[in-house]
């Protein structure tokens, strides 16, 4: 599939909605708004078929949305807030955009057609008002279920700043572990960020660390209280483009802060996106860093429900796991009862850590 195809998940049609015929559409042909050239090209039911009971639509380039010579300006999503956009436009201006309707309708699975981190095509109105006209391909695409529906969090990263408090709350190793595969199934570099170690004990933290670091993952134990490797994860922020993940209440804006001095986030409390009302936001916040690169700070995830995530594809993206699967006598193993298990081998002779395992077994079962 060339690259100017798209795939998209879209829900089957139910047999029983009611079709509503547009009236006066004749008026509306050969008019841009239309939106003929916008149709699917091609329809296929992708082969996961029932597992996921989507179907898959290649569209013709999906972001070629109204192929008018003049699409406007270039900009990149910092935020939603329901219905509008804050699209920061190449010279650093701000403007409020809404999103041209063709574009809601193509992508009907997704909460959220625009996220924090899309680059766009936009025409400015009167004022820094604008309208959306195209949004480009996605690559490094964060996203959980929510209610069955693919829930887009961030768009466009490079490295997930998994973030994890020693204490306060305390740690959630498997929160990690689910972040993880979340990060090697899109390709992410993930950066493992044990916060608020002032709290703890380090000689306590250091197993759990080494488990990771074992694996090649890079951990950083930090602390905004002193300091502790605020500089290193600077460093690691510097013209990237990065999406800071973990459960409320971590420390994420308090590292944010701590990389960008005078950025101001509110700490501590509960952002308005926790709370119910009727323009509740749960993707990020795209920040610019004086430093070169952006971070999306998203709101807290509690249970990172991963989308589409197969069981047997889980095994894949556990670094430590992959090196036994082939090893075991059925090349079906789950590694759960089976006999002559190489992973199940592996923990018990200490050569793969149990509680990794254990987030294995979590992960398969789709918890
Ligand atoms: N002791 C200690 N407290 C911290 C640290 N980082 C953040 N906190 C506190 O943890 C609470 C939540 O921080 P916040 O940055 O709002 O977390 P977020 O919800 O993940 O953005 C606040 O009361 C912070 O002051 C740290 O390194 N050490
Ligand atoms: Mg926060
Ligand atoms: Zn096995």
């Amino acid at each position: 599939m060339s690259d100017k195809h798209r795939k998209q998940k879209a829900d089957f049609r139910k047999n029983r909605t009611p079709r509503t015929r547009q009236k006066g559409w004749e008026k509306h042909v050969g008019d841009d708004s239309s939106g003929l050239d916008d149709m699917p090209r091609e329809e296929r039911v992708s082969g996961k078929g029932d597992l996921t009971k989507k179907r898959t639509i290649v569209t013709s380039g999906g972001a070629d949305i109204g192929i008018d010579a003049d699409l406007g300006r270039r900009g990149r999503v910092l935020s939603v807030h329901g219905l509008t956009c804050a699209v920061e436009a190449d010279d650093g201006t701000i403007f409020q955009c809404g999103v041209r309707r063709v574009l809601k309708t193509l992508t009907t699975d997704e909460r959220h057609v625009v996220v924090a981190g899309d680059a766009v095509m936009f025409r400015p109105a009167q004022g820094n008002e604008g309208l959306i006209e195209r949004v480009e391909p996605r690559v490094g695409v964060i996203s959980r279920t929510s209610r069955g529906r693919r829930h887009v969090i961030a768009a466009n990263v490079e490295q997930m700043l998994i973030v994890n408090s020693a204490a306060e709350p305390y740690l959630k190793p498997h929160l990690i572990d689910r972040l993880l595969v979340c990060a090697e199934q899109e390709g992410i570099q993930p950066v493992i960020c044990i916060t608020k170690i002032d709290l703890a004990e380090p000689h306590e933290l250091q197993p759990l660390i080494g488990v990771y670091a074992r694996m090649g993952y890079d951990v950083l134990a930090l602390s905004v209280v002193d300091g502790t490797n605020v500089e290193a994860l600077r460093q690691r922020v510097v013209g990237r483009r990065s999406v800071v993940v973990g459960q409320s209440g971590v420390g994420k804006s308090s590292l944010l802060n701590a990389v960008e001095p005078g950025l101001n986030l509110r700490v501590g409390v509960v952002s308005e996106e926790t709370q119910k009302g009727k323009h509740t936001t749960t993707t990020g916040r795209l920040i610019t860093l004086a430093v070169g690169g952006y971070v999306v700070d998203t709101p807290g995830i509690r249970s990172m429900e991963l989308w589409d995530v197969i069981p047997e594809e889980v095994c894949g993206a556990l670094r430590d796991l992959r090196p036994f699967v082939n090893l075991c006598r059925f090349p079906d193993c789950t590694h759960r009862h089976e006999a002559d298990c190489a992973v199940k081998d592996a923990v018990a002779d200490g050569r793969l850590d149990a509680r990794r395992y254990e987030s294995y077994l979590q992960l398969f079962a789709g918890d």
